[in-house]
């Protein structure tokens, strides 16, 4: 396994028209999950990822399950349960420029894992273990299994990659930036964007950014800068990588991850960094052109088509 990755994934429903989500009366069907995006991500580029989550024991939970599958996701670790519903994420494009996102996740299936669905052998044997913000703001017992997942990656000495993925919805800005403080500080490569990094360590511009969470003990920090790009900050150097040139961007949700797993292709191929992080630029804004959380994410020849320009 190259990347074990442990998160929420969700029934996706996006209005086919734009307004107020009280008049939508047709939607199209998807699925959402920060953590699941990064594993099809990978996959899609060639890399084995594991994803480690619980569903409900429902239609939803059973679709869920074979689209991963058919991403070529291992899901050997995915639990389905009884005792609560897939959850379920709404998109409301209130006008062109205003989206917002409802969950329906308090409590969902993923929400009630915990500790024991971190299976150490399974992680140790991969190579990078990738962590959202999300996953802890779920509940106390996501957030056990959490820091449990680090533990074991830490035992081991596989790498943990943490995007913070704050979230205001699902936690408090305090609660949140104690947890996700500990989770960066434990953290070998840290992936904030620019409000993630005010939040957590009260920087506004990126180089600051980057060195408080390298103070705190990564090797590796990348800021993302939206469509500017992303500087990045290791022991053996930094620098600003330039964002690929998008014509419109149709649909913002998922580009991070998008990041991530480019980053983590790249890195896994053991590119230069500013090389990966470039690969990581192009992912984002190849999901940034498609409608939908993952759609955009893409093959590996249509990655090098893309780059190539
Ligand atoms: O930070 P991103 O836009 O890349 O993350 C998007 C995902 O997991 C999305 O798929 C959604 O389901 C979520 O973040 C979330 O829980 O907000
Ligand atoms: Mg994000």
């Amino acid at each position: 396994m190259d990347v074990v990755t442990i998160g929420e994934t969700m029934v996706l429903f996006t209005p086919k028209k734009m307004g107020l989500l009280r008049y939508a009366r047709d939607f199209s069907l998807s699925i959402a999950g920060a953590e699941s995006n990064v594993a099809i991500g990978l996959s899609r580029l060639g890399h084995r990822v594991g994803w480690i989550s619980q569903l409900g024991q429902d239609e939803f939970g059973e679709a869920i399950l074979a689209m991963m599958r058919g991403e070529g996701i291992d899901t050997s670790q995915v639990r389905m349960t009884p005792q609560a519903p897939t959850g379920l994420m709404f998109k409301e494009y209130v006008h062109k420029k205003e989206l917002r996102v409802h969950y329906y996740r308090k409590p969902s299936a993923a929400s009630l894992m915990g500790p024991e669905l971190v299976n150490e052998e399974y992680i140790a044997q991969a190579k990078y273990l990738h962590l959202t913000g999300i996953t802890p703001a779920l509940s106390e017992s996501c957030r056990e299994a959490v820091f449990q997942a680090i533990r074991v990656a830490k035992k081991h000495g596989i790498k943990v990659v943490f995007d913070p993925n704050y979230r205001a919805k699902l936690w408090d800005a305090d609660t949140a930036k104690r947890v996700l403080g500990q989770m960066a500080a434990q953290a070998d490569i840290v992936l904030p964007g620019l409000d993630e990094g005010k939040l957590l360590v009260g920087e506004n511009d990126a180089e600051a950014i980057a060195e408080r969470f390298m103070e705190m003990g990564a090797q590796l920090v990348v800021v993302k800068r939206g469509a500017a790009g992303a500087y990045y900050l290791s022991k053996q150097g930094s620098g600003y990588v330039p964002g690929f040139p998008v014509e419109e961007v149709v649909d913002p949700v998922g580009a991070g991850d998008g990041f991530a797993a480019g980053l983590l292709s790249g890195m896994l191929e053991g590119l230069e960094v500013a090389d990966a992080v470039k690969r990581a630029c192009a992912v984002a804004a190849m999901v940034v052109m498609a409608q939908g959380d993952y759609e955009g994410l893409p093959l590996r020849e249509t990655l090098l088509r893309f780059m190539n320009g």
